[in-house]
């Protein structure tokens, strides 16, 4: 394995045996991820080498993520679970901290991996999909008493929606790489949602809408399966982890693994919002979150999933015209497909709103 400092950050913490290999893990879009093997009959482990040109505070990244850990971890402990399996253990260093510097500035910190689970990029089943709706649920109950005003704010306005519409127009104005005539449709698509933009903000300033600790990006490949039985094991990647409004994570979720197809998926006819996991997510999450949601925030998902399927696509489009300077790319214009892909979505959700309004409404 080539990156630079892998060697001298695994052999930093304080694993069973010292590390005899690592495998990249291509899944996610923001850190650098490797599964270790610490040879036969030892416990395995996940390294991560922190975005930092995202995170720019990584120790108060790890404060929030220590946190939230041992909360949860006291959660499943009290219901009698087993918080190694079903919350992220954080392994230190062996000088007893909770990430690793590399001589080049770089942050990296460790996990003990979770066995025998399957991280899904498309949910093969409603049943699959409802099961991880429970999981994300459970872990919001879990952080319904963490103390908000502990966390940091890692990435300010993650999910303000009209800030993000703002950073998109700047990057069809700045137009850095001269991409912008070439996706004049999709800009123009975009850019008519805006007055849509403030619908949760709004609300929330308001008080329609309450302000708890959410996730923030729970799409399905951030909830470990159960390989046996699909139940959902472990909420991961716990980097946006920030108060926020519960359409957030709703809505994420719906984006990502209620849609037809992959997010990356290029064949536009193959994309469009599946009605049958849209209902089988709504149980899982409504059933989880009954008592904890107002009716308006009931009936405010399917807005919920709209926006945060065109916040995805705004920021995919923009984050092209920048010169993909942002989400981790596998070949040149995967960005492009990414948007368009999102935006799609939001062109067939244009026609099914009602229809998802109605679904919510048997769960009032
Ligand atoms: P990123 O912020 O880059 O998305 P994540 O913390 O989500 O980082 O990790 C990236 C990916 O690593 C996850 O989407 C998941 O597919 C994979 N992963 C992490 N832990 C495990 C695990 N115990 N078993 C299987 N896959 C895992
Ligand atoms: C990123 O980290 P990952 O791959 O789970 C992004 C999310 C996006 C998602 C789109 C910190 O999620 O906000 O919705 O890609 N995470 C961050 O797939 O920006
Ligand atoms: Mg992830």
């Amino acid at each position: 394995m080539s990156v630079k400092y892998i060697e001298e950050a695994g052999n930093a913490f304080a694993f069973a045996a010292a590390p005899v290999s690592y495998e990249r893990c291509d899944a996610g879009h923001i850190n650098d991820t490797y599964f270790v093997n610490c040879g036969e009959g030892n416990p395995k482990y996940i390294m991560q080498r922190v975005n930092t040109d995202i995170f720019k505070d990584p120790i108060q990244l790890m404060s929030n993520i220590k946190g939230v850990c041992l909360h949860v971890a006291k959660k499943i402990k009290a219901a009698g679970g087993d918080p190694d399996r079903e919350v992220r253990k954080i392994i230190e260093t062996k000088s007893g901290d909770d990430y690793y510097v590399d001589p080049d500035g770089r942050y990296w910190r460790a996990y003990l991996m979770i066995e025998d689970v399957i991280s899904y990029n498309t949910p093969d089943s409603p049943e699959l999909f409802y099961k991880s709706a429970v999981a994300f649920g459970k872990f919001f109950n879990q952080l319904a008493d963490y103390p908000a005003e502990t966390l940091y704010e890692t990435i300010p306005n993650f999910h303000n929606s009209v800030s993000r519409m703002n950073d998109f127009k700047k990057a069809v104005a700045e137009d850095k790489t001269g991409r912008a005539a070439e996706m004049k449709p999709e800009i123009e698509f975009a850019l008519s949602k805006e007055p849509l933009c403030s619908y949760i903000i709004d609300r929330l300033a308001d008080g329609r809408f309450k302000l708890c600790v959410t996730h923030n990006d729970t799409k399905l490949n951030n909830v470990l399966m159960d390989a046996k039985t699909g139940e959902g094991v472990c909420i991961i990647d716990l980097d946006t982890v920030m108060p926020g409004s519960v359409l957030y994570d709703f809505g994420d979720s719906i984006r990502f693994g209620a849609s037809s197809a992959a997010e990356d998926e290029t064949d536009l006819d193959k994309v469009y919002m599946d009605l049958n996991m849209f209902e089988a997510y709504v149980k899982g999450f409504v059933g989880e979150l009954h008592d904890s949601m107002t009716p308006d925030e009931i009936m405010g998902l399917p807005m919920g999933a709209y926006l945060m399927t065109l916040e995805t696509g705004i920021r995919f489009l923009g984050d092209y015209l920048n010169g993909d300077v942002y989400f981790h790319t596998h070949y040149e214009g995967q960005n492009k497909d990414r948007a368009r892909n999102q935006l799609k979505l939001i062109a067939d959700m244009d026609k099914k709103l009602s229809q998802m309004q109605e679904i919510v409404k048997k769960y009032l």
